[in-house]
């Protein structure tokens, strides 16, 4: 996917979805990449924290051909280099992965940035730094990452304002059904779900059901 594509991606992207192996087992990880598309996921990221290297670039090698096939950027979390080598669309890095700049001498030109933020202020940060898209939140409390405050709603619309009409802006942390409206009516326009759709007995009519609410 060329740059403009993946940008052009992202720009209209609404569900974002992640195969995290806090849930998903090694030998699930093509199914539920497939079954998260198949729901309308517009982007899908790998999340392999606390797996080895070779595990979390085998997993990369099985989901990338799934997600090209069917037009949806790759994104994998934290491993710029690998990122690179396995022709990722876009690399995701936290709030302690350094500067956006240094990542982008790895990375070059062509793949998308992706930074977590938990404040407005991050946020704008994120933007003027130059990354290509964030992460806000955790608006809620979620076992996904255990122990992180959650930030609420309040800043929701503040950021939509000064940084989500310039980037896409993906608002995440313990949204679910019952709390998508409340999550939409503060502000936001595109979330990541987790937990509720890699829990879910049917994974692919989870996320259809999030993504016609979205
Ligand atoms: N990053 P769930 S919250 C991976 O705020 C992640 O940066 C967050 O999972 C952040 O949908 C989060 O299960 C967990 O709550 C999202």
């Amino acid at each position: 996917m060329s740059s403009e594509a993946r940008r052009n991606r992202l720009a209209h992207a609404r569900l974002y979805g992640i195969v995290d192996f806090g849930y998903v087992s090694r030998e699930m990880v093509g199914s539920v990449t497939r079954d998260l598309i198949a729901g309308g996921a517009d982007v899908i990221q790998l999340r392999a924290k606390g797996i080895d290297e070779n595990t979390a670039s085998s997993a990369a090698k099985e989901m990338i051909p799934i997600c090209k096939s069917a037009g949806i950027p790759f994104v994998l979390n934290d491993y710029p280099v690998m990122a690179v080598r396995l022709g990722a669309d876009a690399v995701h890095i936290g709030q302690d992965d350094g500067e956006i700049a240094e990542v982008r001498k790895t990375v070059g030109e062509e793949m998308l940035i992706g930074r977590s933020t938990h404040s407005l202020f991050q946020a704008q940060q994120a933007l003027e730094e130059g990354a290509d898209y964030i992460g806000f939140g955790p608006l809620f409390p979620t076992p996904t990452k255990a122990g992180r405050p959650a930030i609420g709603l309040e800043e929701v619309s503040k950021m939509e304002e000064s940084v989500g009409k310039y980037l896409p802006a993906f608002c995440i942390g313990g949204i679910k059904p019952e709390n998508l409206s409340m999550v939409l009516e503060s502000g936001a326009r595109r979330c990541v779900i987790v937990s509720h759709l890699l829990l879910a007995d049917d994974i692919a009519s989870a996320t259809a059901e999030i993504r016609g609410s979205l």
